[in-house]
């Protein structure tokens, strides 16, 4: 086992001070969930199987096309990255696995990065390509798209580009490539809307044909963004039909700023269970776009309608059900790693939430048209203050019981400030 970024005589020390509460409660809790018939043991079991892949990107300080304002002692490359993870891993133990962003994370030995992260009982989760931006050395640019563009020279670009991401996915011990393109107009008559699909899909095509057996391609829709008028995969209906068209390893993923304000997402994530093509999620939070903001932090009951979805997927045990969980936020205020330990921690409060719901109930009153039951009773899980079962999983995996406080009391930051001194930068940190 590597060191730990943060002393863990220093979290077992502010864990005793905060036992005997956390016990308190946890008791407490078991006692009212008894009554409803659940068994909180069950619950807090459950939750500690539940992990959330961490966006390597997200460690490093967000950005507005307006300005960026760095954290002090932010990662400068993707070890102290992993160094990054590495504390937020400890802390919450929710987040055992990585999701690497290709060329930002990119390095000459992959093997040498896979065993860091695996002394820390780190794994990589889906590996993400990057054909939205113009890189230092590149020879085509992707200023009117990628895969879908026009000039068949820059699609070969891209497609190379995913290619290289596979073989680094591999070597990482990766099992899935997720695809995110630009691609779109900003103006009406920009773009052929059917030649830029077809386009798009013919490109896809190749990268699907090089992905190992036991791989899956994510395809990740987008309304808007960076393109304003028009993009080309711009709903869960596109991302399915493209999926269709690719064949079964190709599934759609859902990262929840990417639709209109008033879409029903839960709604979209029960059609993707049910066609069998949810690949995960991209976890955040927004208020009005894709703002990216951390996830549980405007709208938990969104978060919890979304949980509710995959907790009964789950349990009605839909054949080849496995989506992979992770966060995609941009942090441009806060500390980049104190939002990405809070946000696991609401994504997990979500979560334990919706394993509260009385299923049998919720289905009886549905059957019977008992519309006030029905909505009762999803809502008696969404008001229970799952906190001490939140807590409880992460102490008994060796986390903080509470882990911000534990962050703050170790000085870490402090520490990284000195220690990785930063060269002037104006780089914007997230699309
Ligand atoms: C695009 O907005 C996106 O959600 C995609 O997942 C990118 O890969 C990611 O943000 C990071 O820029
Ligand atoms: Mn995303």
């Amino acid at each position: 086992m590597a060191d730990w970024p943060i002393d863990p005589d220093l979290v077992a020390q502010a864990n005793r001070r905060r036992s005997a509460e956390l016990d308190y409660d946890y008791e407490n809790l078991g006692e009212r969930l008894a009554r409803r018939g659940v068994a909180i043991d069950a619950i807090t079991e459950r939750l500690s199987r539940f992990g959330i892949a961490i966006p390597t990107w997200g460690v490093g300080t967000g950005g507005t096309r307006f300005a960026r304002f760095p954290v002090p002692g932010e990662p400068r490359d993707v070890f102290e990255k992993l160094e990054d993870c590495a504390a937020i891993w400890q802390l919450s133990r929710a987040t055992p696995t990585l999701s690497p962003h290709f060329p930002w994370d990119a390095v000459e030995a992959p093997e040498e990065l896979r065993a860091r992260a695996a002394a820390f009982g780190l794994g990589f989760d889906a590996v993400n390509s990057n054909t939205f931006q113009d890189l230092p050395g590149q020879a085509l640019s992707y200023k009117f798209g990628s895969l879908a563009h026009s000039d068949a020279r820059v699609r070969e670009q891209a497609i190379a580009h995913n290619l290289e991401c596979i073989r680094l996915g591999q070597a990482l011990g990766s099992k899935a490539l997720t695809v995110w393109i630009a691609d779109g107009s900003n103006f009406p008559g920009q773009q052929h809307f059917a030649r830029a699909l077809t386009r798009y899909l013919d490109s896809m095509r190749v990268i699907y044909a090089a992905l190992p057996d036991d791989w899956r391609v994510f395809i990740e829709h987008k309304l808007y963004e960076p393109a304003l008028y028009a993009t080309v995969i711009s709903d869960w209906g596109t991302s399915y039909v493209c999926a269709r068209e690719l064949g079964p390893k190709a599934h759609c993923l859902v990262d929840l700023g990417h639709h209109a304000p008033t879409t029903n997402i839960e709604q979209i994530v029960a059609r993707l269970i049910s066609l069998g093509r949810l690949a995960g999620f991209h976890f955040n939070d927004s208020k009005y776009g894709d703002d990216d903001l951390d996830s549980g932090s405007i709208d938990p009951f969104q978060i919890f309608l979304v949980m509710n979805e995959l907790v009964d997927a789950e349990l009605r045990q839909v054949p080849g059900f496995d989506p992979a969980y992770m966060m995609d936020q941009s942090h441009n205020v806060t500390d980049p790693i104190e939002s990405l330990v809070a946000s696991a921690q609401n994504l997990q409060r979500g979560f334990a939430q919706a394993l509260l719901v009385d299923r049998e109930a919720l289905l009886s009153h549905q059957e019977r048209n008992d519309v006030l039951l029905a909505r009762e009773t999803l809502m008696s899980a969404f008001q229970t203050d799952v906190g001490p079962i939140v807590a409880r999983a992460r102490a008994r995996a060796g986390g903080a019981i509470d882990p911000i406080a534990a962050y703050r009391e170790s000085g870490y930051r402090d520490r990284k400030a000195k220690d990785r001194p930063q060269e002037l930068s104006g780089r914007s940190g997230i699309v």
